[in-house]
């Protein structure tokens, strides 16, 4: 076990049964000109993200933890897109539609890639979601089952959307999760804050909540023998 300080007390990291995922680092979701920012929103909130992810990646890879991508998406044909979800915020151009980076949101378009400064490698998962939480009609329980896992630590975007649901989703299934102020961002920077304290508030009500400095130090530091009862 490895003690990394946290909010809203010390996580007890247990290096074989923990695994870094990264939330929707895609193009479409970051890169300006792409989706997000045609619909808005101020990509440039995303950025400061970036330089420690890179830090956290290469230190879970050189570490031997288990690194898992997400990305939010459809299938060409759009058969896993609920139609709640392609009317909703009634834009005249919608997920499946031409966008600036391909097809907005359908797996295998330019802009629905994750950005190459965190492109997974080889024997690295890359989980398509159709929906907000990395669970929800997507092969992550089994993920979870086969390594054993008890633990995430988790990153990405959005802090209050894809982080939040698949962080609730994680804590509902019994999992504790580690999620990063530095690596996690929002458009809107006071739902970030926000989103962060509600993970750590009322005793960790949902996981809680750190830094990548903690989490690199920790994956550096020889882990301590568990105690034998
Ligand atoms: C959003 C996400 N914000 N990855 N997706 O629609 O949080």
């Amino acid at each position: 076990m490895v003690t990394i300080s946290a909010k809203p007390y010390d996580f007890e990291l247990q290096p074989g049964k923990a695994a870094l995922l990264i939330i929707d680092m895609q193009r479409d979701f970051i890169e300006p000109g792409g989706f997000g920012a045609m619909l808005g929103n101020d990509v440039t909130q995303l950025e400061r993200t970036i330089a420690p992810l890179k830090a956290l990646l290469a230190a879970a890879r050189a570490a031997g933890m288990l690194v898992m991508h997400t990305r939010e998406g459809h299938k060409p044909d759009l058969s896993d897109l609920h139609e709640a979800k392609r009317v909703r915020g009634k834009g005249s151009t919608t997920i499946g539609d031409e966008g600036p980076m391909g097809r907005i949101l359908i797996i295998g378009e330019p802009g629905h890639d994750i950005i190459p400064d965190l492109y997974p490698i080889a024997g690295e998962p890359v989980i398509d979601k159709p929906g907000k939480g990395a669970f929800y009609a997507t092969e992550l329980q089994d993920l979870v089952d086969q390594h054993g896992l008890t633990q995430l630590i988790v990153c990405g975007v959005t802090t209050e959307v894809c982080v939040h649901t698949t962080v609730r989703e994680a804590n509902d299934r019994g999992m504790e999760c580690l999620v990063l102020s530095d690596c996690t961002g929002s458009y809107f920077s006071e739902f970030h804050e926000t989103a962060l304290r509600m993970i750590a508030a009322q005793g960790g009500i949902f996981g809680w909540v750190g830094d990548s400095p903690g989490v690199i130090a920790a994956l550096a530091a020889p882990a301590e023998p568990e105690a034998i009862s």
